[in-house]
């Protein structure tokens, strides 16, 4: 008992402590983002009603005594990809297949078994060892999708979870724990949620808005910039540009006389204040970048050929 109560209170041996990558996979609009969210204990990343919400690989950390968790959250898997950003957006899921040691296989349990066959390409990936299939949304579950996955999955072990109530987000974290690899820990104990900035976060924040207050297609042709960020003690000004494919876009994006802009911009910067705990002074501009979903030199400048920073 005396070595474990020093286990936890000391510093511990780079042997001892455990340490690894653990990935949310799973299909659009299952719950990934939020699930990260909880998980890393603040709201960073978008969550919205729509699929295809998240298009990065984003890595938050976790910390406790004797281990540190790199949680990946990444894009909704997809079984068709329609155009160039799709197959960009997969890519990130392939590298988070090559270089994680855990998978959470996230599954939206208020739909049925055969909404998910998307996954199916990585089934080889998952074994009892390294993967938890998470069932959330069990608020709101059809009653016999848990059947269905059970004997879908057979061996892999199964959690139910709400977002919304809590429940099973504890044991999810358990299992993460006990089944990391020693290792040392990858990033200082007392870093940051996250490895990426501040930076990529607000312009999450302004993506996240435009996928709230816009309809169709128009926030799936949307790409946010921050232009400039300056930090100072009583006010941060950032300014951003939100670029579209098309002019059409790009006017229903302002509206009648700039109000939907203007709109969109006090919500975002109502939530920038919040995470960053003070005034910001928030400025939208918007350009077109015709057809940049399926061009290279736009997926390039745009941070899609690399991790963002
Ligand atoms: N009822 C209920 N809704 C949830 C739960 N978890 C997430 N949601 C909702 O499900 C929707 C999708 O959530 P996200 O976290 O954006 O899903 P995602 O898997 O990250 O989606 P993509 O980024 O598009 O792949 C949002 O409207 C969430 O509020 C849950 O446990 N219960
Ligand atoms: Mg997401």
């Amino acid at each position: 008992m005396q070595s474990k109560a020093l286990y936890i209170f000391t510093p511990v041996s780079s042997s001892a402590f455990k340490a690894g990558y653990v990935t949310l996979i799973g299909l659009p609009n299952a719950g990934k983002s939020s699930l990260w969210n909880a998980l890393i204990g603040e709201k960073l990343a978008a969550v919205t009603n729509k699929p295809q919400t998240t298009r990065h690989r984003i890595p938050g950390l976790i910390h406790g005594p004797g281990y540190q968790i790199i949680l990946s959250d990444t894009p909704g898997v997809l079984d068709r990809v329609a155009y160039r950003l799709q197959e960009r957006l997969m890519n990130y899921i392939y590298e988070t297949l090559e270089d994680s040691d855990l998978f959470l296989l996230v599954y939206d349990a208020s739909q049925t078994l055969q909404h998910h066959k998307a996954l199916e390409q990585f089934r080889s990936h998952f074994t009892p060892n390294n993967s938890l299939v998470v069932l959330n949304k069990w608020d709101i579950a059809k009653p016999a999708v848990e059947q269905q996955i059970v004997s879908y999955w057979q061996k892999l072990p199964l959690v139910k979870t709400s977002v919304l109530t809590g429940l099973g987000l504890e044991e999810v974290k358990s299992w993460m724990i006990q089944h990391l690899p020693e290792h040392p820990p990858y990033y200082d104990t007392d870093s940051d949620l996250s490895t990426l900035s501040l930076r990529f976060f607000v312009s999450e924040i302004i993506r996240e808005k435009i996928f709230l207050n816009y309809m169709d297609e128009v926030p799936y042709a949307c790409h946010v910039e921050v232009d400039s960020y300056e930090e100072k003690p009583e006010i941060h000004r950032i300014s951003a540009t939100i670029y579209v494919e098309r002019e059409s876009q790009k006017a229903i994006l302002i509206g009648h006389q700039g109000q939907a802009l203007k709109k969109l911009g006090i919500q975002a910067r109502q939530e920038i204040e919040a995470l960053v705990g003070t005034q910001v002074f928030l400025s939208l501009t918007v350009k077109v970048a015709e057809g940049w979903r399926s061009q290279d030199r736009y997926l390039k400048k745009f941070g899609y050929f690399r991790a963002p920073i």
